[in-house]
């Protein structure tokens, strides 16, 4: 049976609602994220107050400035609105692994196997909630039958919008056929003015059409898929990753810049021994450990250190993070601390594989290390299991 089963989540004027997120005074007015007005640049992302005077996504930077003057134009910062993006695609994980990250701000979930036609809709608001209160962001979703129609419903009510398709073909068909052929997938500026030549304005006037006209002024590949969209037809599947991360990493953003070192200290480390759970949990070792510290004024540093041999030992990741914490400058505040481990290998994949390092060690250390290995083992063996049957805070370590 046909029933929607696609959802696609794309987020409201995402660079823009970043830049609004981090400078609360930038809230509610027209924002332009690419530039100076001056610059040759062009607009990358602008909120919603700014559209209102006709400011778009592409359009040169001194236009924008000439129809909304008046606008605050921020210069844009990738690093962040890739950190908010990984952070979406950890959140969307968290209700199905079947995710396709299709851009930095937007998604696809296949929910295949649900079983009403309501759940989509309830996991859609789950998903809309979660994202308001975990990321302080709004996004827009669409639910539909296949990739395409989905996409399409997710952009008809922005922002923080929830557009849900209809399943009957027939339904679909006329449902589409009013909108303009820009809206169907893969039509960009040259390919809707070569079939606006043609007078093709409307999906209905492609619909209306044949598979083998739209062939010979497009290609015979192209053409035939165009047809098949002006239909709401779409065979794509969602493309997602296994979810094994080879890296794994915890953070918390404080609610007010900490400036106290030592409080400080004690977050990083329950966030490691959060990360040694699950790594424990995934049965997995880990080769390198990095702590991340951003300061108040947003500049934000990393530092990592090898971990020999591999390891999922708490007294080792908390060693690692001392250390790492140790050699970072103090003086300012900080807004959030993140611990977090890579290179990480299957703990059966590790037990195989030689351990040099180990091998290098005189013989009687070699024996103290391994019984070292096995204390902590059996040692972190049991704080998993209070910790599992009494909660998170039943044993903290010094
Ligand atoms: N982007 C860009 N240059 C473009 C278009 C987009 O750098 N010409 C970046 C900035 C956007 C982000 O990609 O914030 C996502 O693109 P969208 O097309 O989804 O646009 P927005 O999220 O900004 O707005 P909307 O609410 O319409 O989705
Ligand atoms: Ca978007």
């Amino acid at each position: 049976m046909v029933y929607n089963r696609i959802l696609h989540v794309d987020m409201d004027a995402f660079f823009a609602s970043v830049e609004q997120l981090d400078h609360p005074e930038w809230r509610d007015v027209a924002l332009i994220v690419g530039g100076r007005p001056e610059e040759r640049g062009v607009v990358a992302s602008c909120s919603y107050e700014a559209r209102r005077f006709g400011v778009r996504a592409g359009m040169p930077m001194r236009r924008a400035a000439q129809l909304c003057p008046h606008a605050i134009f921020a210069p844009g910062r990738r690093w962040r609105y890739s950190e908010i993006s990984a952070q979406l695609y950890e959140l969307l994980l968290g209700f199905t692994p079947f995710v396709e990250m299709a851009s930095i701000d937007e998604a696809f979930l296949d929910l295949s196997g649900v079983q009403d036609a309501d759940e989509p809709i309830k996991l859609a608001q789950a998903l809309k909630a979660s994202i308001r209160n975990e990321l302080g962001l709004t996004a827009s979703v669409g639910i539909a039958s296949n990739m395409f129609l989905a996409k399409l419903a997710s952009d008809l009510q922005k922002p923080d919008g929830l557009t849900v398709m209809p399943v009957d073909a027939a339904a679909i068909k006329s449902f589409l056929a009013p909108l303009p052929i820009r809206r169907v997938w893969g039509v960009g500026t040259k390919t809707e003015a070569l079939l606006h030549d043609y007078g093709f304005k409307s999906i209905g006037d492609l619909q209306a059409s044949s598979p083998e006209l739209l062939s010979q002024l497009l290609g015979n590949a192209a053409g035939r898929h165009l047809f098949e969209l002006a239909h709401g037809r779409d065979e794509r599947q969602v493309e997602w990753q296994p979810a094994l991360e080879k890296s794994l990493s915890k953070e918390t953003t404080f609610s007010e810049d900490c400036g106290d070192m030592q409080q400080a200290r004690q977050y990083l480390r329950r966030l490691c021994e959060e990360v040694g759970a699950r790594l424990r949990r995934q049965k997995r070792l880990a080769g390198a450990a990095h702590i991340k510290l951003r300061y108040s004024d947003f500049r934000t540093i990393t530092r990592q250190m090898p971990l020999k041999p591999v390891t999922c030992s708490d007294r080792v990741l908390l060693r690692a993070a001392d250390q790492l914490f140790d050699a970072v400058e103090k003086k300012a505040a900080l807004r959030l601390i993140g611990f977090g481990v890579s290179k990480i290998v299957e703990e059966t994949a590790a037990v195989s594989e030689p351990q040099e390092q180990l091998l290098l060690f005189p013989e009687k250390e070699q024996l103290e290390a391994g019984e070292a290995a096995a204390r902590d083992a059996s040692l972190d063996r049991a704080v998993d299991q209070l910790r599992e049957r009494f909660g998170d805070d039943i044993l903290r370590r010094g």
